[in-house]
């Protein structure tokens, strides 16, 4: 068996000095002519050999580097990113970084990202003609194939090739899938091994020559060779991502940044993850799972979908104010749910760490994230202070009066005098979620936990109640369906509007949203025939403003006291009223005792006719252009009811 008796020189860890890498190997450890620095060709899968020959033969690495995932490894791609000023440390707290990215690299570029079918309706509806289609992007085989050979041939020359095998999901646990991601990011690999179960293990389940995801990734070189910031090279004008779902395979090019280039999340746990789904008889959703226990020691699971960075991460860690209750968090993003034999819904988090938007997370909003980030945790576009610690939006409270800041484009930055943020709106922290103070014990079961409910939200300033349950399976579809929010940064969307996100998935469907929904419709018959039912569906919404522009509701720990009378419709408590829309609670059902400042629960709960009317029309308008043929004929008369119990209101 070839063997590495060397990888790495210790690096001094010193600004600007590059760190060398010795290619010394022993016997016959190459792939095609290239070293593996790391690892030994005797541990792949012939699967997994022959997806790294081909991904050698087009990118053409100096050296590979076969990821074992260890403590040993992650020190030194480390100080390799420090020595290259793509990272620093940060000496306040333990084991923390601070990456910057090239400015023009902060977010999931959406319209860069494309799903490859043979036809293009497998991928997404046709839309109405003359109306752009916003339910994703489609792009042929041949589109597919144009796009990876005009930029990746030769992208990793002089570059180390990391092979990563991650298990989304407990390793042991059924409901988990594995993938290999190819990537010339060390700033890739790090995250992975907090984002997902990375290293050897991954390696030993697949050895049995079992298939996995295949995912390529390279941050690119742009076409004239000239790399703007060395410390964070891109190709932001060629970031393309691609999935095709057939092979099971992603291939991004041309971004580091959170999604674009960490393929376990939204790539592959949302949309090749949602493709296996519809294949296999499950969900792959965007939801935080959650646990709830009551005062009489009872738990219940809940999951909930909102647009990208609308609170999701804050419920999942939530500190309820409500005497007697505990929370505990299983997830902060994604779900995979499916039935089990006995029809009871059952949830995995196929992560390992929470991306978490940084701006606005603080001791007062969230103190368990804030509690969970202080170790091992790498920041990406956050600002620095000057003794060695981070400051975002939000944290004005939690600095000392006389540090000095750095804002994330590396700029001095004064609290109170600077104009533009000191935080990018959407930097983030990346944190092993074993780390949350309130991880639930269940986290990593590998059966799932059950689940009882499905919430559905979004930000909407007008006219949604705080909470209403739907009446049925088919109207909770429905109301995933007709989902609207303010945008947010997590994205390219510049200035605030609101736009409809359907289950919060609209950037992540891996296939045609009106098959999405006759997937979902096809669950309840799936939960019955198991002698189950499938959860009740609500809708929440924490941000509906007051005339003059003020929350009517305080949010945050006060969240648990809708979640309270959630739990007391799972268990058919008759503590509602029935209203155009969906149930509400009943006069009085709404804990609201000890509330800090009174709420007006009569704005909170009002349906104003004239709002909704303008809802339906846009709901519809919305189907017709974008879903004109593909629109499943029971959402259709979902809309149908509404419309009318809206007109006799
Ligand atoms: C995320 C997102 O990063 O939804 O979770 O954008
Ligand atoms: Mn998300």
């Amino acid at each position: 068996m070839p063997q590495v008796f060397e990888t790495y020189i210790p690096l001094p860890t010193t600004l600007g000095c590059t760190p060398k890498l010795r290619t010394a190997t022993k016997g016959n450890n190459v792939i095609r002519g290239v070293p593996i620095v790391n690892g030994e060709l005797g541990q792949l899968s012939a699967k997994i050999r022959t997806f790294l020959e081909e991904s050698v033969a087009l990118c053409q690495p100096d050296r590979i580097h076969i990821v074992d995932g260890g403590d040993k490894e992650s020190a030194t791609l480390l100080n390799i990113l420090h020595a290259q000023g793509t990272i620093q440390p940060l000496p306040k707290y333990d084991n923390c970084w601070l990456a910057r990215t090239n400015p023009t690299d902060v977010a999931r570029v959406e319209s860069k990202t494309f799903i490859c079918t043979d036809k293009r309706e497998q991928t997404i509806p046709t839309p109405k003609a003359g109306v752009n289609g916003t339910l994703g992007n489609w792009i042929s085989p041949e589109g597919y194939d144009t796009a990876i050979r005009s930029r990746f041939p030769g992208c990793m020359k002089g570059r180390t090739m990391f092979v990563v095998p991650f298990s989304m999901g407990p390793i042991a646990s059924p409901l988990s899938k594995f993938g290999i991601e190819i990537t010339d990011s060390a700033y890739v690999v790090c995250s992975m091994r907090i984002m997902t179960r990375m290293g050897l293990e991954v390696l030993e389940k697949l050895a049995d020559n079992s298939d996995f995801i295949k995912c390529l990734h390279s941050v690119g070189t742009p076409i004239n060779g000239k790399i703007s910031m060395p410390s964070w090279p891109c190709d932001p004008e060629r970031t393309i991502i691609l999935h095709k779902p057939a092979n099971n395979e992603i291939v991004s090019y041309g971004s580091g940044y959170g999604g674009n280039s960490l393929l376990g999340k939204k790539c592959f746990a949302l949309r090749i993850g949602s493709t296996i789904a519809q294949r296999e008889g499950w969900l792959a959703e965007h939801m935080l799972i959650l646990g709830i226990t009551d005062p009489n020691g009872v738990k219940k699971y809940i999951v909930a979908a909102f647009p990208s960075a609308c609170g999701k991460t804050n419920l999942a860690m939530m500190n309820p104010t409500l005497p007697g209750y505990t929370m505990e968090c299983v997830g902060d993003d994604i779900a995979w749910m499916k039935f089990d034999s006995k029809g009871q819904l059952r949830a995995i988090n196929p992560e390992n760490g929470f991306f978490g938007v940084a701006p606005g997370t603080s001791m007062e909003t969230n103190p368990n994230a804030m509690n969970t980030v202080y170790k091992n945790t790498i920041f990406t576009n956050v600002a620095a202070t000057s003794d060695g610690g981070v400051f975002w939006e939000g944290m004005e409270k939690e600095i000392s009066p006389d540090v000095e800041i750095t804002d994330w484009l590396g700029q001095p930055w004064k609290l109170g005098v600077s104009k533009t943020p000191a935080a990018h709106p959407n930097s983030r922290f990346c944190a092993p979620a074993s780390q949350c103070p309130i991880i639930d014990s269940a986290w990593e079961d590998n059966e799932g936990v059950p689940i009882s409910a499905i919430l559905f939200g979004g930000r909407r300033p007008e006219g949604v109640p705080l909470v209403y349950e739907a009446n049925s399976w088919a109207h909770g579809v429905f109301v995933g369906s007709a989902m609207r929010s303010e945008t947010t940064a997590a994205a390219e969307h510049k200035g605030k509007m609101i736009m409809n996100d359907p289950f919060a998935m609209r950037p992540f469907f891996g296939y045609n949203f009106g098959d999405y929904l006759k997937h979902w419709l096809s669950m309840e018959q799936r939960a019955e025939k198991a002698g189950g039912h499938p959860p009740k569906i609500f809708h929440i919404n924490w941000f509906r403003k007051d005339a003059k522009g003020k929350f009517l509701w305080p949010g945050f720990g006060e969240n648990s006291r809708v979640l309270e009378w959630i739990l007391r419709r799972i268990d058919d408590q008759d503590c509602y009223r029935d209203t155009p829309i969906g149930r509400v609670p009943s006069a009085g059902a709404l804990n609201l005792d000890g509330l800090k400042s009174p709420v007006d629960e009569k704005e909170l709960f009002a349906i104003p006719k004239q709002f909704w009317l303008k809802e339906v029309d846009e709901i519809k308008q919305y189907y017709d252009n974008q879903l004109p043929h593909d629109l499943p004929q029971e959402i259709a008369k979902e809309l149908q009811k509404l419309t009318v119990r809206v007109e006799q209101m």
